[in-house]
């Protein structure tokens, strides 16, 4: 049965850029066609959503609320909705996986081509409303800095209800991310060296990944040196604190330690200068071999850290065709939300996959704004919030 009623309830709304949320009653609609109203058990707070809240540019698209890192219980399901049903625990994910598209249908890529306007809906419509009936935009697809949100069936996975809510929301962005980056995109082998740019939750989460991969160097990037012990839990194996090479880059720093440069490197920090180090990093082939053109090099580089809209990257061609190097993007570290997320979570549950470290904050919904100076002031890797 359908319960087609609005729901009023608590949302923590984001009224102007870069200004404290603000606790108010909204209106949440009833779930439409291909949608599910979801009443959110526990949410996280992603670096993305500061990145959104801190942007004037473009203009509109507020009030909003953001959120995009959580988990939650099945209230209602719209129409033409076949595979959740009421009481079923999902995660939502901002990265589409609506299974029929030729992209879903393709195990080459993770990109659905459903994606639309990131604010809005299929119909490009809200489901929410304030209490003087004005709209209120959705973030991401999802929303979920709401007690309800109302999203599309193509950004829900299913999970396992015996799943702890506070483990299993980690998974609805950053550390699925991270972790995808080094075992999907990246393909990251048994035996290979991994250089990580910046150990925040992505770039551990990387780190994480490449460990459930068997890689055995695992060499972490970052300006605080309280980086390495936290990395250890996650794999990491050696540290560079950047601002101590002295006259040498980074790169020249892990090429001498790996004798050549890592097979594998990712940059975690949102910086084209550093997509280009790390660029620099990944094994090639050594031009004192003569003919050059014959011993192509392998090193990867993927680019999961988010620059500011318009920054460039500067490779000459001839570099580009000498080193044999690749250099990928990752959104939601290369996995399928419907298929990959479900095996990443049980091999939590088999004790593989290690997820509790990266929670290092809870707090109740009304200290939402805690979680965002956590977050700005460089503090814990992921922060809690109860609803
Ligand atoms: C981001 C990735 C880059 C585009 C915006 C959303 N994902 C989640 O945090
Ligand atoms: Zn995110």
């Amino acid at each position: 049965p359908h319960r087609r009623k609005p729901i009023r309830c608590r949302a923590a709304v984001a009224r102007r850029a870069g200004e404290p949320l603000v606790m108010e009653e909204v209106v949440v609609a009833p779930p439409s066609s291909h949608e599910v109203r979801i009443k959110i058990i526990c949410t996280s707070l992603c670096y993305s959503d500061i990145t959104f809240w801190k942007m004037k540019d473009p203009p509109g698209y507020f009030p909003r609320i953001l959120g995009h890192e959580a988990y939650g219980v099945v209230e209602s399901v719209g129409e033409n909705v076949a595979d959740l049903t009421e009481g079923d625990t999902v995660i939502p994910i901002f990265l589409p996986d609506c299974g029929e598209c030729t992209d879903c249908r393709s195990k080459k890529s993770n990109l659905c081509t459903k994606l639309v306007s990131p604010w809005m809906h299929r119909d490009e419509t809200s489901r929410f409303t304030d209490l003087n009936g004005d709209t209120v935009y959705h973030f991401l697809y999802v929303s979920s800095f709401s007690e309800y949100t109302v999203v599309d069936i193509a950004h829900l996975t299913k999970v396992d209800p015996a799943i702890p809510p506070n483990r299993a929301c980690l998974l609805s962005c950053g550390v699925s991310t991270g972790v995808g980056a080094a075992w999907r995109t990246a393909k990251v082998e048994g035996g290979s060296s991994v250089a990580i740019f910046g150990l925040g939750a992505i770039g551990l989460a990387v780190a994480e990944g490449a460990r459930l991969c068997g890689a055995t160097r695992i060499i972490g990037v970052d300006v605080n040196p309280d980086k390495f012990e936290i990395g250890k839990k996650f794999g990491v194996t050696d540290f560079v604190n950047s601002r101590e090479c002295g006259n040498r880059s980074v790169s020249q720093v892990i090429i001498e330690m790996t004798d050549g440069g890592a097979d594998y490197c990712f940059e975690c920090v949102g910086l084209s200068s550093l997509v280009r180090e790390a660029y620099d990093t990944c094994r090639k082939l050594s031009l004192s071999l003569s003919p050059p053109l014959l011993l192509p090099g392998w090193g990867k580089t993927v680019v999961l850290g988010v620059d500011k809209p318009g920054s460039q990257l500067n490779f000459s061609s001839s570099e580009v065709l000498l080193h044999g190097k690749t250099l990928s993007g990752s959104l939601f570290g290369g996995l399928k939300p419907k298929s990959d997320v479900p095996i990443l979570l049980k091999r939590y549950m088999d004790k593989e996959l290690r997820l509790d470290e990266f929670v290092t904050h809870e707090v109740s919904f009304e200290d939402i704004n805690k979680a965002f100076d956590l977050l700005l002031a460089g503090k814990g890797l992921r922060c809690v919030i109860w609803m």
